[in-house]
């Protein structure tokens, strides 16, 4: 079986950017043909300062969704970063086979460091190799992310071809998967920027938790332009954003889309695409309300699927230990 890793930060309520550029790829791609594994990736999370309890708090907000939103948590690994130690021991090998000049060019870096200013900390700078380590460790092919991931992607590639043209082929490496539809998602009071879960203005983001009211609020005061046509093109960056949205919430094409809304308004567009999320949200909220009432179900997946990673962490781990030259365990 084909392997595959991915994972979401618990650092602000998931966004439908988070949704439909990742989630609803894994959703899709978990079958019979992929051994998955779905990681809330704390150790990532404490990069920027999070307050402990809202962390902890959000990390399990986080894994009780991934389950809500479709993920099977019989068939699937989902499981918390922090409790496979394997992270963090294979991200410090690898530490050592990265480059500064390499991290240096990483562009979420650049936009992190500028936001967090006060707090550049070592992780921030080596995150893409902690990142390269998740992957790694499970010996992945496949990585569903959104587009923003790609060059983090491109550097765990060099880093296991680097490994691996040195010791022998220990690392598989991996393939990004990024969606054709969704893949970035535009923030709605700014459409320069991606909707981000620790954007500042609760009007630019949809929570997947929001409520109907301000899920359809929102979509009504997105930033469009002061036309009234609703085309496809790089010079209506708002509508071109609700067009994509709209598109993946409802699985037509963009071209399907602009015949469906050919002479009608923004008004009426604007709605139907609030709509149209709404009715792939409400289902998520309902099972999140249920699944969030059985404690013991979700302490169990939590367990048995911590242990199930730390196995399969191990063997790759182990096998890197011995390779680098660390002494046997007797
Ligand atoms: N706007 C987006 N459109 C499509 N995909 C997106 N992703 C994030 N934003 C969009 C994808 O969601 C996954 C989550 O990754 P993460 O939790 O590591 O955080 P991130 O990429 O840094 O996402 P955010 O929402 O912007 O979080 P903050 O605000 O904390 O930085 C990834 O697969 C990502 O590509």
């Amino acid at each position: 079986k084909k392997v595959l890793f991915s994972g979401m930060q618990a650092t602000g309520n998931l966004t439908l950017g988070n949704y439909l550029g990742a989630l609803k790829n894994w959703i899709s791609l978990e079958n019979d043909e992929y051994q998955c594994f779905f990681s809330v990736v704390d150790l990532h999370s404490i990069t920027i300062r999070q307050d402990p309890a809202e962390l902890r708090r959000r990390a399990r907000a986080l894994l009780t969704l991934y389950i809500a939103a479709g993920l099977d948590p019989e068939k699937n690994c989902i499981y918390y970063q922090s409790h496979v130690s394997g992270h963090a021991e294979l991200s410090w090998i690898l530490n050592c086979f990265t480059y500064m000049g390499e991290l240096n060019r990483m562009t979420q870096f650049k936009d992190k460091a500028s936001k967090h200013a006060d707090n550049i900390n070592a992780g921030l700078f080596t995150y893409p190799v902690l990142m390269a380590a998740d992957i790694l460790l499970f010996q992945t092919d496949v990585v569903p992310v959104g587009v923003d991931q790609k060059q983090h992607l491109e550097i765990t590639r060099d880093i296991a071809e680097r490994f691996n043209g040195i010791y022998g082929d220990v690392f598989a490496i991996p393939e990004p998967y990024i969606g054709k539809v969704g893949a970035k998602i535009m923030s709605l009071q700014d459409p320069a920027k991606k909707m981000s879960k620790s954007d500042e203005n609760p009007n630019a983001s949809i929570y997947l938790m929001d409520d109907p009211d301000s899920i359809i609020r929102k979509f009504k005061r997105a930033v469009t332009d002061s036309d009234n046509q609703i085309i496809y093109s790089d010079d209506k960056p708002g509508i071109k954003n609700l067009i994509d949205i709209y598109s993946s919430a409802t699985n037509k094409t963009v071209d399907e889309v602009v015949k469906e809304f050919d002479g009608k308004g923004y008004g009426d567009f604007k709605l139907a695409v609030g709509e149209s999320v709404l009715s792939v949200l409400k289902p998520i909220q309902d099972k999140v309300a249920e699944l969030s009432k059985d404690k013991a179900y979700i302490d169990g997946i939590i367990k048995a699927n911590g242990e199930k990673a730390n196995y399969y962490a191990t063997k790759t781990l182990r096998k890197v230990q011995k390779k680098v030259g660390f002494p046997e365990r007797i």
